[in-house]
């Protein structure tokens, strides 16, 4: 099938599914995970900054690596492919984006409620009583230096060595997280790392949206990560018609019905003309 198959279904479809994976922001200038080369997990390592045992090792390093992060995304804008999803929830009532993404571009875009399954990196709460707390204002450091990870194929943007980003015992990318106001205790980043549950509350939304919807688009994710990678089978099981976007072959090829082999930017936009 075809991207003007896939164009069809949408103009027939009533209830919409849109799951979203890194890739939905690549065209933004956000680095995926796993892609080979640029990919974040190509250069950075994923226990020494994405588990909850590696917050608890060493707060200043993982708060400051979300804190580059956040700053990077503050820095871009959403693309053609996030305005695209978000003419699809004005034109189809009940569309439901659901997004593994910690970036805000699907809304800043226009998308109204994106479920945010893995969590938000302007959403940070308490590591001990959960309280919200405060999004942080102010410079970011750069990215986290050689104690961070190791940089296998790509050099790491160079570490920060004086200037505003010095200051308060920074050094390498690290920043000491906040306290929270209620107890005391550091703050973390608002996203699930390896190791944590999701919201039961996001799932359930997710799963529900699946269920429910009669066409799935999956875009720019590799589908590796569960119980995300879920979503799309939950969509095919109850009869849904499930649309891949996505330039490289993945683990949820074989769930798709269609499988469209491109960037999200110029696909997607092409679906909603
Ligand atoms: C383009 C493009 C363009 C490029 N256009 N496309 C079952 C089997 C095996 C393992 C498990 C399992 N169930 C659970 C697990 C363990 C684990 C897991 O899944 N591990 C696997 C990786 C092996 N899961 C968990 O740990 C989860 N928790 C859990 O299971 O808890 C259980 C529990 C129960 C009870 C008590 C306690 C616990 C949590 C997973 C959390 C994932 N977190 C991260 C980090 C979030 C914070 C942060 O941002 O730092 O989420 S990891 C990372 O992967 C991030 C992403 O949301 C997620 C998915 O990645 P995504 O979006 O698919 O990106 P990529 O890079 O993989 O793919 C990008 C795609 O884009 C590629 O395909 C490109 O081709 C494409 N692309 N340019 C379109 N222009
Ligand atoms: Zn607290």
């Amino acid at each position: 099938m075809s991207e003007r198959d896939a164009a069809d279904l949408l103009r027939d479809a009533k209830r919409v599914a849109v799951f979203t994976g890194a890739g939905m922001s690549a065209e933004s200038g956000i680095p995926t995970f796993r892609d080979a080369l640029t990919g974040l997990w190509s250069r950075f390592d994923a226990k020494t900054l994405a588990t909850p045992e590696a917050f608890a090792r060493d707060p200043a390093l993982v708060w400051g690596w979300y804190e580059w992060r956040r700053a990077e995304v503050e820095r871009v804008r959403p693309n053609a492919a996030h305005d695209a999803v978000a003419a699809i929830e004005a034109h189809v009532p009940g569309t439901v984006v659901i997004t593994q993404n910690v970036d805000d571009l699907h809304e800043r875009a226009g998308s109204r409620a994106p479920i945010h399954l893995h969590g938000s990196l302007f959403a940070p709460r308490c590591s001990a009583c959960a309280q919200p707390a405060p999004p942080p204002i102010g410079t970011a450091p750069s990215a986290p230096g050689p104690g961070a990870a190791p940089a296998p194929r790509t050099p790491e943007p160079a570490p920060v060595t004086g200037g505003p980003a010095a200051l308060d015992g920074e050094r390498d990318g690290r920043r000491k997280p906040p306290e929270c106001a209620h107890c005391g205790a550091h703050v973390r980043p608002g996203v699930v790392w390896f190791g944590e549950e999701l919201s039961t509350e996001a799932l359930s939304a997710a799963t529900e949206a699946a269920f429910g919807c009669d066409l799935l688009f999956t875009v720019g994710t590799s589908g590796l990560v569960y119980p995300a990678a879920e979503i799309p089978y939950v969509a095919a099981r109850s009869g849904a018609a499930v649309v891949q976007i996505n330039p490289e072959p993945t683990a949820l090829d074989a769930v798709a019905d269609v499988n469209l082999r491109g960037p999200a930017a110029r696909i997607l936009p092409d679906l909603v003309a």
